[in-house]
């Protein structure tokens, strides 16, 4: 019986390891949760943010090489779809890293929550889904220690209190 049961694990195990790699490359899964001050879920997949206004750069960063294309839509832009007026924000990676910030210091107008690079989706390997980023070329305001801090990897979660 254990027998059985150990052989249905093992030949369950490279299925889960083809779905989970499967799974952010899927349109209709959510690569961002945002939770507003009313408590309400708003799971957010690839085509959402897609469906939003656009905002793309082009700026090295400290963790890539050359020149890189963001794309996606920036916070201020999110929140004001969401209609969720933010005081301070709680912002959460895959890796577990995570910033509480007022939101001024994030800068909304200019944090762009990216979803693809170079024109590509993001895999989690790859600082994906999403990278809070910020266009680090344009102006020399976003080498700071803190914008450094706010530019979040693997963002997967942000949660929002008033
Ligand atoms: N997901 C994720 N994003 C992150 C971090 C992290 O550990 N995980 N580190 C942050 C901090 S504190 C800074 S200063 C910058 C730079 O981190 P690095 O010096 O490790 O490259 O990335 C930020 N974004
Ligand atoms: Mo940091």
């Amino acid at each position: 019986m254990r027998r059985v049961l150990l052989w249905m694990i093992l030949a369950l195990l490279p299925l889960g390891a083809t779905a989970q790699e499967a799974a952010p490359a899927r349109a209709t899964a959510a690569i961002l949760t945002v939770t507003d001050a009313a408590g309400v879920r708003h799971r957010l997949t690839r085509e959402d943010l897609a469906a939003l206004p656009q905002t793309a750069f082009t700026t090295t960063t400290v963790w890539t090489e050359g020149a890189q294309e963001f794309q996606g839509v920036t916070l201020l832009t999110l929140l004001d779809h969401l209609s969720a007026p933010a005081g301070r924000l709680v912002l959460s990676a895959a890796n577990g890293y995570r910033v509480e910030r007022r939101m001024e210091e994030l800068l909304p107008e200019a944090a762009l929550l990216a979803y693809l690079r170079n024109g590509a989706p993001m895999s989690l390997r790859d600082k994906g889904p999403v990278w809070l980023i910020y266009d680090f070329d344009g102006d020399p305001k976003y080498r700071t220690e803190v914008i450094y801090a706010n530019s979040i990897w693997q963002l997967d979660r942000i949660e929002i209190a008033e």
